[in-house]
């Protein structure tokens, strides 16, 4: 089983990852984790903080000459905002008697419910560890599951579908749900095609019309959600199960993105669209394509009975808007408790682009996670033996079994 913890404030001195799990011998270097760092970081309407940073994750334990010990891994991503918070954010001194006390709470944002919970006389201890910026930690440690994949022909990518209910013309989405994709697709390329573009999306004009309602949100002091879609492809048949509710991949996928800050909606598949269609225009065809059992469509997303089909894993999430706002909306005061206008904080006004890649991190997680607990290994020669064992011939082994019959 692979697991990771992180640790981290967002203005604390850094972001640690420990990663558990991975087999011996695969190959991580770490301008592959900077990489993915780095198009985090990316996106048109992201605020002051990105300047600051530039995001490297250094590695203190796991990995010997490039290559993981089947030891637990470690990373650090150093914070360097953090020069400017040694005193506000010691861990060590007491508190000084000039750091203010927040006590106006964001609407939207995890501040009311985290003091509510934690007992804290003091705002900024709940906005912290509640900040995105956690999920630099988690792309760093999902590196390594990505790595890992695409030892087995796995690739992922995403792009962003709208912004502020801005959808493309020609919406590739319904592309991948008619299953209508070039011979050996590979998802990484829409990331490498959604990379070039500010906000991450497919299409100029689309992209050009996204800028200009960016600009209007700002100018009204304003922030904006959106939509967005992550891919995985050669994702083997069989990972995940229908034999008990956590073994199901749909399931754990779902977990896993809307984990993500300000993601309130996940669909594998055409999702909630499915719900409204007939049973003829719900469910994919099963056909024989290139002499493999294969599906004319892909509406379920690359899941069928909470296991892997083979087909392209399609997963859409929505992002809500940045709860910041520099035109802030009413709130209280809790000193006090009277009506005011929410506070101002350094912020975002749009992150989708970068929730759309740490969503590919997080998919990369969950297909790990479910990839190992099926063919196991302690070194990487020995997943891929039994990866290799498995996939041999697999419709082979169907006709065998029921040519018979
Ligand atoms: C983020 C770092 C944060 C924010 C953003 C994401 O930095 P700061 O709070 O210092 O500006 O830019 O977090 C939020 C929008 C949020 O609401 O928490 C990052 O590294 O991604």
């Amino acid at each position: 089983m692979i697991r990771f913890l992180t640790a981290g404030e967002s203005h604390g001195k850094s972001l640690t990852a420990i990663i558990d799990g991975f087999p011996s011998n695969l190959k991580i270097e770490n301008e592959y984790i900077n990489y993915h760092l780095r198009r985090r970081q990316m996106g048109y309407g992201r605020g002051g903080r990105m300047k600051i940073e530039s995001d490297s994750a250094e590695i203190t334990a796991g990995i010997r000459f490039k290559k993981t010990l089947g030891s637990p891994i470690s990373l650090i991503v150093k914070n360097n905002d953090w020069e400017n918070w040694v005193e506000k954010m010691s861990p060590e001194s007491d508190r000084p008697k000039d750091i203010e006390y927040i006590t106006v709470p964001r609407p939207g944002h995890a501040d009311l419910v985290g003091v509510s919970k934690y007992n804290f006389d003091d705002i900024r201890n709940s906005i912290e560890r509640s900040s995105a910026r956690e999920t630099a930690a988690r792309v760093a440690a999902c590196s390594i599951a990505r790595k890992f994949l695409e030892e087995f022909g796995i690739y992922i990518g995403s792009y962003v579908e709208s912004i502020g209910d801005l959808y493309p013309a020609d919406n590739y989405t319904d592309k991948l749900f008619a299953n209508k994709l070039e011979k050996n697709f590979n998802a990484w390329k829409l990331s490498e095609k959604a990379d070039k573009s500010s906000v991450r999306v497919l299409n100029k004009t689309h992209e050009d019309k996204i800028i200009k309602k960016i600009k209007e949100a700002k100018k009204r002091g304003d922030t904006l959600g959106g939509n967005f879609v992550v891919v995985a492809s050669g994702v083997p048949v069989g990972l995940g199960s229908f034999v008990h509710y956590d073994k199901k991949l749909d399931a754990e996928i779902a977990y896993s993105i809307m984990s993500i800050n300000a993601v309130k909606a996940v669909e594998i598949g055409t999702g909630f669209g499915s719900a409204d269609a007939f049973g003829s225009e719900s469910h994919d065809e099963i056909v024989i394509r290139n002499d493999e059992i294969s599906r004319k469509t892909n509406r379920a997303g690359g899941i069928e009975g909470g296991i892997s089909t083979g087909q392209p894993i399609i997963v859409r999430a929505a992002m809500k808007p940045i709860a910041t706002l520099m035109s802030p909306i009413q709130t209280i005061d809790l000193n006090g408790m009277k009506s005011i206008k929410a506070r101002r904080e350094r912020s975002d006004f749009v992150a989708v682009p970068a929730c759309a890649v740490i969503a590919e991190s997080m998919l990369a997680w969950s297909l790990a996670k479910f990839f190992l607990e099926k063919f196991g290994g302690d070194s990487i020669e020995e997943t891929k033996d039994n990866y290799k064992t498995y996939t041999r011939k697999l419709n082979d082994k169907l006709k065998k079994n029921f040519g018979k019959k």
